[in-house]
C-alpha cells in the first residue's frame, strides 16, 4: 500500500514542503492513507481493536485507521482521482484517497468511529452513512442534518456503531454530479462475535456507472440514464478481478447499487441465499434459494454460498446490454440484411466503410476496429475457449482446490477434467421424434352440451 506520505516522501523535497504545511495546519487529524493501485489489496488484518474476519474489496481496499483513547480514527480525502477503468482507459472522476470508488472502512459492532473529511474538491460535499444507525446530526445531509464541507475544509463525524451489516458511503451534497463523477465507497461493520455469520471469504464491491462519450476521459455529469459503462467498482470487464475461492469454502459476496438502474446479478454454478441487506441481516426463516438477486438503485445485497463446485463460474449482471461496453446506441439492427450491393456504392464514397451486424454482433469480440484513444472495444475479454464477448458487468468466480487462506492470486483458467467440456458431435443424429398426429377427427370435434342432471330427492 502506497501511503500518502510515502509517497512524498518518494516525490521530492518541492511537495514534503507542502505536506509539511498542510499537516501542521491539520493539528491533530490522522494521517490520511492513499492508494495509487486500481488492483485488489489483500484483506487488511486488524492491528488493534475488536478481532473480526476482513472483507476483500474487488479492484479496492480498506482504509486504514488508528485507535485514539478508545476511537477508532479514519481520514477520508474527497478529490479528483484518474481511475484507469480497464488497460487502454483512464477516466478522470473523483473519488476518496487516489481512488474512486473510496477504500472500503471496516469496523466492528460496538466500536466509536470518528471519520474526519477533507474537501480537496472543487466544490463543496458531505457524506451520507447509508443504511447506519446515528444520531441525527452525523447523518451528512447537506443543508438538512449539517452545512456542507465547504472547499478546503476538514469536517469530523463520529458516532457508534450499532449494529453489524452491509453499508456504503457517498456523498448528500450535489449528489448526482458527485455520484455520476465516481464519489462512493463500501463500509463493513462487523459482528461483535466473529463467529455469529462467519464465512471464510467475504468480498465487497459496488456496482456504479458512467457515461464517458469514446474518446473522452471525464464522465457526462448531466446524464440520467443512458449510462455507457457499467462498472463493478470503477472496473469493467476483462478488468474486473476474479473472485478467487477456495473449495469448500463458505463465500459471503456483498455489493450495493449507486447506479440510476436496477441491476439483476446472477451467479453460475450454484444456489444461494440472501443473507443480508443494506437493513441488516436476514433471519434463516425469512431465506429462500435463489440464482439471481435483483439489487434496486440505492439498495444492498450480500448472498452466500459453499464452494463445493471447482471451475471458473461466470458472474454477471443479467442485463445483457450491461455486459457490454461503450457502444453506439443509435445502430439499425442488420440481422437478416444482405447489404452487399450497398456496401460497394458506399465504398466508393467512403474507402473505410465497415458492413457488420448481418449475422449478429458476435464478429465484434474478434474484431480489431480503430477506435479513438482511451476508449474500450464493445464486447471483450477472452478466456481459454476463445473470445468471450463480455464488457462491462461481468467477471468469474474461480473456484479451486488447494488454495492457501487468504490466498487470492488469481489462479489462471480452470482445467477441466478430461470429457467434461461440450463438444461437437460427430457421430450420427438421432432421428427427431416426430409429434404425435392429431387425433384423425380433430378438425370436426363435436361438442355436446349436456344439461346438468337436477337432482331429484
Ligand atoms: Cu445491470
Amino acid at each position: 500500500m502506497n501511503t500518502r506520505r510515502n509517497f512524498l516522501r518518494t516525490s521530492g523535497a518541492a511537495l514534503l514542503g507542502a505536506a509539511a504545511v498542510s499537516r501542521a495546519a491539520q493539528g491533530a487529524v490522522p494521517e490520511a492513507a492513499t492508494q495509487s493501485k486500481p488492483d485488489t489489496q489483500p484483506p487488511l488484518m486488524p492491528a488493534n481493536g475488536r478481532p473480526y474476519n476482513p472483507v476483500v474489496t474487488i479492484n479496492g481496499w480498506t482504509l486504514p485507521w488508528r485507535m485514539n483513547n478508545g476511537w477508532k480514527e479514519f481520514h477520508l480525502v474527497a478529490e479528483p482521482v484518474r481511475r484507469q477503468l480497464a488497460p487502454g482507459m483512464t477516466a478522470h472522476l473523483w473519488g476518496y484517497n487516489g481512488q474512486s470508488p473510496g477504500p472500503t472502512i471496516e469496523c466492528v459492532e460496538g466500536d466509536k468511529v470518528r471519520i474526519f473529511v477533507t474537501n480537496k474538491l472543487p466544490e463543496h460535499t458531505t457524506i451520507h452513512w447509508h443504511g447506519i444507525l446515528l444520531p441525527n446530526g452525523m447523518d451528512g445531509v447537506g443543508g438538512l442534518t449539517q452545512p456542507q464541507i465547504p472547499v478546503g475544509k476538514t469536517f469530523v463525524y463520529e458516532f457508534e456503531m450499532k449494529k453489524s451489516g452491509t453499508f456504503m458511503y457517498h456523498p448528500h451534497a450535489d449528489e448526482m454530479v458527485q455520484m455520476a463523477m465516481g464519489m462512493m465507497g463500501f463500509f463493513v461493520v462487523h459482528p461483535k462475535n466473529p463467529a455469529f455469520m462467519k464465512v471464510d471469504r467475504d468480498f465487497v464491491f459496488l456496482l456504479n456507472a458512467f457515461d464517458i462519450k469514446p474518446g473522452a476521459a471525464t464522465p457526462s455529469v448531466n446524464t440520467m440514464l443512458d449510462f455507457n459503462l457499467w462498472c463493478w467498482n470503477s472496473r469493467v470487464f476483462p478488468a474486473i478481478d476474479p473472485f478467487v475461492v477456495r473449495r469448500n469454502d463458505r463465500v459471503r459476496i456483498r455489493f450495493g447499487n449507486l447506479t440510476m438502474t436496477n441491476h439483476p446479478v446472477h451467479m453460475h454454478g450454484y444456489d444461494f441465499e440472501v443473507t443480508c441487506t443494506d437493513g441488516g441481516w436476514v433471519p434463516k426463516s425469512a431465506r429462500w434459494p435463489e440464482v439471481s438477486v435483483d439489487v434496486a438503485v440505492g439498495q444492498m445485497r450480500a448472498f452466500e454460498f459453499t464452494a463445493t463446485e471447482p471451475g471458473d463460474w461466470a458472474i454477471h449482471c443479467h442485463k445483457s446490454h450491461h455486459t457490454m461496453n461503450a457502444m453506439g446506441h443509435g445502430v439499425p439492427t442488420m440481422i437478416g440484411v444482405d447489404h452487399r450491393g450497398v456496401a460497394e456504392k458506399i465504398m466508393k464514397l467512403v474507402p473505410d466503410y465497415m458492413v457488420m451486424g448481418e449475422r449478429g454482433m458476435a464478429d465484434m469480440g474478434e474484431m480489431e476496429m480503430p477506435l479513438p484513444d482511451n476508449t474500450l472495444p464493445m464486447m471483450t475479454g477472452r478466456g481459454p475457449f476463445g473470445p468471450l464477448e463480455m464488457g462491462g458487468m461481468f467477471t468469474v468466480v474461480k473456484v479451486r482446490d488447494g488454495l492457501a487462506r487468504n490466498d487470492y492470486k488469481d489462479p489462471g483458467w480452470f482445467k477441466h477434467p478430461e470429457g467434461t467440456v461440450a463438444r461437437e458431435w460427430t457421430g450420427p443424429l438421432p432421428a427427431a421424434p416426430a409429434a404425435k398426429p392429431a387425433p384423425a377427427a380433430a378438425g370436426q370435434a363435436e361438442l355436446r352440451a349436456v344439461k346438468p342432471a337436477s337432482h331429484k330427492h
